[in-house]
């Protein structure tokens, strides 16, 4: 049996804890889950990867552990095919079932640099820069989760963030803690005329830094071109105002800044329709829903080919998504805008041995060990999957929590 061949793969869902971020969907729940696989090669080396949580997504991972054992690691298309294949007849989405082969993807990558001696970074072609820059991404917040049904209220060291003041007071939080250069604000939580304010706030606090903001398709058409238009000069990008390609489009016509995306261009084939609609200017990739490191990197060339500009979206997410993220990005040249990371709301819970990735001067140096460069704290992983099963959390609900705590929440989209 050949030592690259694959012995096994270790799916554990883990839940981890997380601030009460507002959105246009509700609010975060205490708890956010991820998934974590241990690609095991018969010769003892580990691959790791990490997933976005949810029972779905946990099964497909472990319907994937089945059809993988036994091929070997540096076949990285074929196990993705193999697992695609094997999903197909219950998962008709190409997206849904590229978040499964991503995550096994990352993790034959790492088993892959580890043998070899190599960074993940020199097998997508070599590091065209040595530290990948990220934005802070600034949210609406409560100061806690209020108590609930028996559990005390949750605080952290961020405080309240629900108005111009409370948002660039967040901003100085994280340019203090982390060195961020450039700010993303999270917005379709306010009426637009105060998240116009925030962002005014921002530009008063921090000028000349890059600002976006991103509602989540809060908004219509004519709102969103409204307030493009009221922020003329002010943003480097908005992104996603209003639902999908024809809609963007519409407002792409008039908006004097570019449009970004990570809601309406998120598979292969919504690319042709963007591009031909001209209705997206910045495409936020995403390795863990566009098929992994590899395929990240030849979506890059193609929106060199079509002149869309580049950037990263970012999901709740522990270090071994951030090493994948810092890996690619730093594979990538035509990288035009600083990533989006949720890191900092959740790295103190984080599964790796601390010391590899941090992110100073608001960017991460690209890990130069073997694989991710990153190591598994076993203890800490036993720990935050214990938290998943007392949790009896399963999947992601932001407006169901919110009705929890404010029942005569509703949610509208477009609300404004
Ligand atoms: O975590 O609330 C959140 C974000 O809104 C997330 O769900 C989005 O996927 O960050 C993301 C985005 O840029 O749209
Ligand atoms: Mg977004």
């Amino acid at each position: 049996m050949s030592q690259t061949r694959i012995r096994e793969l270790i799916v554990t869902p883990i839940a981890f804890g997380d601030p009460p971020l507002l959105n246009s969907n509700g609010v975060h729940e205490p708890l956010a889950l991820r998934i974590i696989l241990q690609l095991v090669l018969e010769d003892g080396t580990v691959g790791l990867g990490e997933s976005p949580g949810g029972t779905a997504r946990l099964e497909r991972l472990q319907a994937a552990a089945k059809v993988v054992v036994g091929m070997d690691v540096f076949d990285a298309t074929a196990v993705a095919a193999a697992i695609d294949g094997a999903l197909l007849p219950t998962v008709p989405s190409s997206h849904e079932r590229g978040w499964t082969t991503s995550a096994v993807e990352v993790a034959c990558l790492d088993a892959q640099g580890k043998l070899l001696g190599r960074p993940v970074s020199d097998l997508l072609g070599g590091r065209v820069r040595d530290a990948v820059p990220f934005a802070a991404y600034l949210f609406y917040k409560w100061a806690e989760h209020p108590a609930l049904d028996g559990r005390p209220a949750i605080t952290d060291d961020w405080g309240e963030a629900l108005d111009p003041a409370g948002i660039v007071e967040q901003a100085r939080l994280m340019q203090e803690r982390y060195g961020f250069r450039s700010f993303k604000l999270k917005g379709g939580v306010f009426p637009p005329d105060e998240e116009i304010a925030a962002i005014r706030a921002l530009a008063e606090a921090f000028p000349g830094q890059p600002l976006r903001l991103d509602p989540n398709v809060a908004w219509t058409v004519e709102t969103s071109t409204e307030v493009a238009r009221e922020l003329d000069g002010v943003l480097e990008y908005l992104e996603d105002p209003t639902k999908g390609i024809e809609g963007m489009a519409e407002v792409a016509k008039d908006s004097p800044m570019p449009l970004a995306t990570n809601m309406c261009v998120i598979a292969w084939e919504h690319l042709k329709p963007a591009v031909e609609q001209d209705a997206i200017q910045v495409l936020l990739t995403d390795h863990h829903y566009w098929g992994g490191l590899r395929r990240t990197r030849e979506l890059a060339a193609v929106c060199e080919a079509f002149g869309l500009a580049l950037s990263m979206h970012s999901n709740s997410h522990l270090g071994i998504s951030l090493a994948a993220m810092t890996h690619v990005a730093a594979a990538i040249p035509n990288l035009d805008h600083s990533c989006d990371t949720h890191y900092p709301w959740n790295s103190a819970d984080d599964v790796i041995v601390p010391g590899v990735l941090e992110l100073r001067d608001g960017e991460v140096r690209v890990p130069t060990g073997p694989g991710l460069g990153v190591e598994l704290d076993h203890d800490k992983l036993e720990r935050l999957h214990r938290r998943y099963v007392d949790s009896g959390m399963r999947g992601r609900d932001d407006t169901g929590y919110m009705r929890r705590i404010q029942p005569e929440y509703e949610l509208r989209l477009p609300r404004w």
